[in-house]
């Protein structure tokens, strides 16, 4: 009885790993020589989006987030009649969007690799606030 299980659980492997292999392969173009050009990761980006707090709370929204690997873009809307923006920040990574004013819109992007990041507002003493969340890359 379990013999046959596990053969069969080997043959269903073995079809999936073929099925990988074949799938594997089929992307190259065939044109260069020495291999991996290092695909990046998926190819897709992620886009996010969050709102400033309209009553003139210093907060977004939201206070986490999450997102796949690669590139993840944050775009903010301001409805506030405060001048804010969205920034991120973690491992190896600061870069922030413009201050923008009521009606407006910042956005930052990064290349994300897996981990725990912070986005903030970069406008004096908001951060401090309460003005920035977490943003988790899996
Ligand atoms: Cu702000």
């Amino acid at each position: 009885m379990s013999v046959r299980r596990s053969t069969l659980v080997a043959v269903v492997i073995g079809a999936l790993a073929l099925a990988t292999a074949v799938a594997g392969c089929g992307g190259g173009g065939g044109s260069s020589t020495a291999g991996s050009t290092t695909p990046t990761s998926e190819g897709g980006a992620t886009s996010l989006h969050i709102a400033a707090n309209a009553g003139g709370a210093l907060e977004y929204n939201k206070d986490e987030l999450e997102a796949p690997a690669g590139k993840v873009t944050i775009t903010m809307s301001n409805p506030s009649n405060l001048s804010h923006s969205v920034a991120i920040e973690g491992p190896g990574v600061n870069t922030a969007g413009e201050v923008v004013a009521h009606g407006g819109t910042s956005s930052v992007s990064a290349n994300l690799k897996p981990g725990t990041y912070h986005y903030f507002c970069t406008v004096p003493g908001h951060r401090e606030a309460g003005m920035e969340g977490t943003l988790t890359v899996k």
